[in-house]
């Protein structure tokens, strides 16, 4: 695999030269002016041509002059972009930020001792470096490999275990397999037992380790139609039409449908971002979640063995989900009315490029929305339940994660994440995998592991100042109050600092967490709130002390609430990437600051534990994870009854 930008060369499309609002995307015409600032401001040590740009985004104005801004209020308009540079080979950034309006450079600082996500351009430095090794060549002659051409080089990110060479380095480790032909797909044929660390800054080899060799599986991991025939040939068509078009409508990156709105953007680290949603009700928007984004996630392996047990990628920090999104396809990606949105992203050398059809919308059809059906009279009314689907796939190394966001008419919205792709594999000698790996073909196995992602919840309902309040439903005691026993109740907890709201979900008590505004009050006197509804999800496995468990610790409470701080965005760290400490939500919710009717941010781990079958074999079908927000005595009854029936059936009467 080599890790290309997927770009096309295709120069960005005309821009204006104004943009329509504090939170628009990044234009081309931005991000050529962000470079040429940094490069007229001598302030670099190293060439022009020597400079990476490892992020380039926006960076976002203050939440008061959005506000301002969206009430029509004059407020300059000061665009500004933040990056991050790379100097040269060493574990060092430049975090600059820069005004594309005033033409000047605002802030300007070497951070020492972190690195950025990894660097597509160094990852196929670190592949040539080894094919030229002598030491790795004849690992792969042991191993009987003749034509080069065939061998597929991944470069993962390194992890950090207090070896002498991880310091002062940005390091990868590759993994090699063989594929069969070009197109064949490598994971089948792991070239078990080898890895190449390489200093991905300078090039250098740091360790060729060779624990052996592996006999490479015998059978194919094609997912082709021509190796998987005869297709079915009983699937009718299936049409999505909408003759008088969707019920969106998109002014810039501003959504607005069924009096749901909100902006989209596109973060080359957290993906797709969504920043003022609201929902009209009684004639001006009423806040919800000021910006929605998942912050991190990581992918911890449970296999102890020396060439797995290093593995936990943070594809968010480590790669980018909006560095490794796809260009969607209509009818195969997305099907129906659809509207897309182009991304203008930065390449390494901070110029402009487009990435067409990054981000994809559209409406579906959910089912029915609510019904009933009066026994004595025989009248049923019944609603169809419709969602907005904003979308965005990323391919990260071997795996695919769609990221769907979808808005309900009842006032619901969701985060559903569909994991896909090829899952990690090792070659087993024999037909044993271990209690670490589950075998999925003959000869190979796939190493047990976790995907636990972070959603950052920057949530404003009805307004910036909000409380978490935890409900659980429990037994009442046997006792006058409950004679047969059968009562039971819930218990409310206000979360009243940082420690004490570091929570995990409890399905046995349908644990709920509810965001209110006490300020504010339905017509039933109750405050107004949306909940936060968890799925059964996992917590990290890993021990705490581990390096994974320190670095990943954000990953082991299902809930972390903070007091709103522009600085604190990603759950684990600004530079996750070989960090060594507990960066992120450990250290922020030490403080212990308090969080109660005030602008807060959630921030919701969520995932999946991944024990391999068969069936995830050689593609996985989608599984899901997720969350939903789900309107909370923010409404004073049913938001939906409004909905009229469907014209073409008899939905009533
Ligand atoms: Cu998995």
């Amino acid at each position: 695999m080599a890790p290309m930008p997927p770009a096309s060369e295709a120069a960005p499309p005309p821009t204006p030269a104004v943009a329509d609002h504090p939170l628009a995307s990044l234009t081309g015409d931005e991000i050529k002016a962000a470079r040429r600032i940094v490069f007229d401001s001598g302030r670099s040590r190293v060439d022009a041509g020597a400079l990476r740009f490892a992020y380039v985004g926006l960076a976002e104005p203050p939440k008061d002059l959005v506000r301002a801004f969206d009430r029509g209020e004059p407020v300059p308009m000061d665009r500004q972009v933040r990056l991050v540079l790379l100097e040269g080979p060493k574990a060092d950034v430049v975090e600059a930020v820069v005004s594309v309006t005033h033409g000047r450079v605002d802030h300007w600082e070497v951070v020492e001792n972190v690195r950025p996500a990894l660097q597509f351009g160094e990852a196929y430095q670190a592949q040539l470096a080894l094919e030229g090794n002598d030491e790795w060549n004849a690992a792969l002659d042991r191993r009987g490999v003749t034509d080069r051409s065939l061998v597929q080089i991944d470069p993962w990110p390194a992890g950090t275990f207090g070896l002498p060479y991880e310091a002062g380095r940005r390091i990868t480790k590759c993994i090699p397999y063989l594929r069969a032909a070009a197109e064949d797909n490598g994971y089948a044929r792991p070239l078990e037992g080898l890895l190449g660390v390489v200093d991905m800054g300078t090039g250098e080899v740091l360790e060729i380790i060779d624990e052996g060799v592996v006999p490479v599986p015998p059978t194919s991991g094609s997912y082709f139609p021509e190796h998987n025939g005869p297709l079915r040939d009983d699937l009718k068509p299936i049409s999505i039409t909408q003759p008088e078009g969707p019920s969106f409508t998109v002014e810039g990156n501003l959504v607005r449908w069924q009096r749901w709105s909100m902006r989209v953007l596109m973060d080359p680290l957290e993906g797709l971002v969504l920043s003022t949603i609201g929902y009209e009700d009684g004639g001006h928007v009423r806040p919800i979640v000021y910006r929605a984004s998942v912050s991190e996630m990581v992918v911890p392996y449970g296999d102890p063995s020396p060439m797995h047990s290093w593995k936990s990628a943070f594809d968010s920090g480590e790669w980018g989900l909006g560095r490794m999104a796809n260009s969607l396809t209509l009818g195969c990606d997305c099907l129906g009315e659809i509207h897309y949105f182009d991304w203008v992203f930065a390449d390494e050398r901070g110029k402009p490029r487009t990435l067409g059809n990054a981000i994809c919308m559209h409406e579906e059809d959910y089912s029915i929305l609510w019904k009933h059906h009066d026994m004595q009279t025989g009248r049923t009314e019944v609603r169809r339940q419709r969602r907005l689907v904003i979308s965005s796939i990323a391919t990260v190394g071997n795996y695919e994660y769609g990221f769907y966001w979808y808005f309900y008419l009842d006032g619901t919205m969701q985060l559903e994440v569909k994991l896909t792709g090829i899952m990690s594999t090792k070659a087993v000698a024999g037909d044993d995998a271990g209690p670490h790996a589950r075998m999925v073909a003959p000869g190979l196995a796939a190493p047990l592991h976790q995907h636990l992602f972070s959603a950052r919840l920057d949530v404003e309902v009805d307004g910036p100042e909000n409380a978490v309040l935890e409900t659980d439903a429990v037994p009442s005691p046997p006792g006058a109050g409950n004679p047969v026993g059968s009562a039971f109740t819930t218990t409310t907890t206000l979360l009243e600092t940082e420690l004490g709201a570091r929570r995990d979900v409890d399905p046995a008590r349908s644990r709920t967490w509810r965001i209110a505004n006490r300020g504010r009050r339905n017509s039933l006197g109750q405050p107004t709130a949306y909940k936060l509804l968890a799925g059964a999800t996992p917590t990290l496995l890993a021990g705490p002390d581990s390096s994974i468990g320190r670095r990943a610790a954000f990953a082991a409470h299902n809930l972390w609430v903070t007091p709103f701080a522009e600085d604190e965005r990603r759950a684990a760290g600004d530079y996750p990437n070989q960090h060594e400490g507990s960066p992120g939500l450990p250290e922020w919710t030490a403080q212990d600051r308090p969080v109660v009717d005030t602008d807060i941010v959630l921030w919701h781990t969520f995932g999946i534990t991944h024990v391999p079958r068969p069936e995830d074999w050689p593609v996985m079908p989608v599984e899901y994870c997720g969350f939903s927000l789900v309107p909370y005595g923010f409404f004073d009854r049913n938001p939906a009854l409004d909905v009229p029936p469907s014209p073409e059936g008899h939905c009533h009467a």
